[in-house]
């Protein structure tokens, strides 16, 4: 299938089904849930990192590219998966993480041990003191001292996570192996993780403006290395589908990382959608969401990625991510602001990505001890705002809206003891939410929240929602996301309501003709209850997909 009509589910690994009972999900359990991806309509599967790791940032450190980690079961299990996906048309698409690799890896250990080769598959410098003043995205110096070179290593990230150097041709060229070799195994996709991090500048130097990162975000040769690898690797292979994690992108450089001819990426992921309730850009603050900004953002995107035959990848969730009814809904009314959410943005142009639990609206645990916490970001930031002074509560308040760990806990599969996920104490807490969301709960309801993504899925499959022109409406609108979608004299409606007050729109406010005939694609609420003689209403969260003639 085009990925343009795709939909492409994301599993994180760690909390999705665990097979043989030791609290951590793993590959088998992927292959046994392959029944219920089939049903739901998808025919991508994006599995995060399960490759061997100490499991620093859960998997995103990764030791050694091309081997599983046994938490997560081996090397036979991923082919079982492969071939078993494949019977449900459905493909594989691997999490790469090539901008860093964990210091466990055998090249960081032989670069410690002194040699030359291997030292320079990173970036260390000989300095009496950090390089620059660059900080780690999770928070403290991005350098790290290490005593057996006397040298300090570039880690944008933890510091158990050293940049690779990709000005070296020969890693250039390990990285190229790896991705062969998983196509070799049958894997049909690739997310390169942070992959426009993967360029940093020629001269490393102070930002007196920043954090450091617009000195190597979209790097100076960026798409040169994309270009490369998509020439040395999947680019040699039809139909492999690609998408790029892009960390604080912008608009130009992500036309071309997905430009029309191919020659780097099928499509991009960026956050900027995900920032609208960030106080002055601050990710650690509570602020209510923007909701003008998110049109703004959402409908810009749209606008010019269409222009230039770009193309995106949609999503309100991730493993990264605090759930998106915890974040912009409201919990009385938990079904309908789930279906409103993914209507807005799932009707939009670009592939569907949704991840695990979304799709029967799980919700943030609301953990309130620091014990429950997991995540290395997480736990970072709680010393980091504990040192400023921050009180305790607020900082415990702050993480429970904000923490990645807000989407990690178990799929909920069904009321079982701990959710159906395991039958023995998970790695991280199960949602007390379990009883009322959960898998078995909605299966076979066609109304429920999981019945409704299936429509959504299946109608994504239409032409005139994967190759369709998308004109936004009511940008302004305090409480309404609008657009049409417009394909050879062909026109869909699809209208949200974001908040929890009823709301009505007359024709007028949408150029519409008092004789326009409508017919209801989707909707969640009854028929009756949006008018559609005058005008059109909209409930609590509501939303309304119409077809136009
Ligand atoms: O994330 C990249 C990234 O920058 C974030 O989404 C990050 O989690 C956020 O900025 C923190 O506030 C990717 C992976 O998705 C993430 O899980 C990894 O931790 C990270 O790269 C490093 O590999
Ligand atoms: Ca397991």
């Amino acid at each position: 299938m085009d990925f343009k009509k795709m939909t492409i589910y994301q599993i994180y690994i760690k909390s999705f089904y665990d097979s043989n009972d030791d609290g951590i999900g793993d590959l088998k359990g992927i292959e046994e849930k392959l029944p219920y991806l089939y049903d739901l309509g998808v025919k991508m599967l994006w599995i995060t990192p399960f490759y061997s790791s100490p499991m620093y940032d859960n998997g995103y450190d990764v030791a050694d590219y091309l081997s599983v980690d046994k938490q997560f079961g081996t090397m036979a299990d991923l082919k079982s998966l492969i071939a078993a996906a494949e019977k449900f048309d459905i493909g594989i698409m691997l999490d790469m993480v090539f901008n860093h690799s964990s210091t466990y890896h055998s090249w960081f250990q032989n670069a410690l041990k002194g040699s030359e080769e291997y030292r320079n598959y990173y970036y260390f410098f000989k300095t009496d003191s950090p390089p620059t003043n660059w900080i780690s995205k999770f928070g403290g110096s991005a350098w790290e001292y290490v005593e057996e070179l006397d040298m300090y290593y570039l880690h944008l990230f933890h510091k158990y996570q050293a940049d690779l150097n990709w000005e070296n041709p020969a890693l250039r060229e390990k990285i190229f192996g790896i991705v062969n070799n998983y196509l070799e195994m049958g894997v049909k996709g690739f997310r390169f993780d942070v992959i426009n991090l993967i360029s940093k500048p020629d001269v490393f130097e102070d930002d007196d403006k920043g954090d450091g990162r617009r000195f190597y975000t979209d790097g100076p040769r960026i798409h040169k290395y994309l270009r490369e690898m998509n020439s040395k690797t999947f680019g040699k292979m039809p139909g492999i589908v690609t998408v790029g994690e892009m960390s604080s992108t912008n608009i130009e450089n992500c036309k071309r990382y997905s430009n029309p001819n191919g020659d780097e990426l099928s499509m991009v992921f960026n956050f900027h959608h995900l920032k609208v309730d960030y106080k002055d850009g601050e990710k650690w603050s509570l602020m209510d969401f923007d909701f003008i900004e998110l049109k703004r953002l959402l409908f810009t995107w749209q606008v010019e990625m269409q222009t230039a035959g770009a193309w995106q990848a949609l999503f309100w969730s991730n493993h990264d991510q605090p759930r998106i009814v915890s974040r912009f809904g409201d919990d009385s009314y938990h079904a309908e602001a789930a279906k409103a959410f993914a209507t807005a943005l799932y009707f939009m142009r670009g592939t569907n990505y949704i991840y695990q639990g979304e799709e029967i609206g799980m919700k943030n645990p609301g953990f309130t001890s620091i014990d429950d916490y997991k995540d290395v970001e997480s736990l970072n930031y709680y010393k980091i705002l504990s040192e400023k002074g921050v009180p305790k509560d607020e900082i415990l308040k702050i993480l429970s809206e904000k923490s990645r760990d807000n989407s990690r806990t178990p799929m909920q599969w069904n009321d079982n003891k701990f959710a159906g996920f395991s039958k023995t104490e998970p790695w991280i807490k199960v949602s007390n939410s379990y009883k009322d969301i959960n898998v078995e709960n909605q299966v076979s309801n066609a109304n429920s929240i999981l019945g409704y993504y299936k429509r959504i899925i299946s109608l994504n499959t239409e032409d005139l929602f994967a190759y369709g022109d998308i004109v936004p409406i009511l940008e302004n609108h305090p409480s309404v996301l609008g657009y049409f979608r417009i394909l050879n004299g062909q026109k869909v409606l699809v209208l949200t309501n974001f908040y929890p007050e009823s709301i009505s729109l007359c024709f007028d406010d949408l150029s519409l003709g008092h004789d326009t005939k409508f017919e209801i694609v989707l909707s969640n609420y009854p028929h009756e209850d949006y008018g559609l003689k005058e005008d059109i209403s909209l409930k609590p969260y509501g939303a309304i997909v119409l077809q136009i003639s």
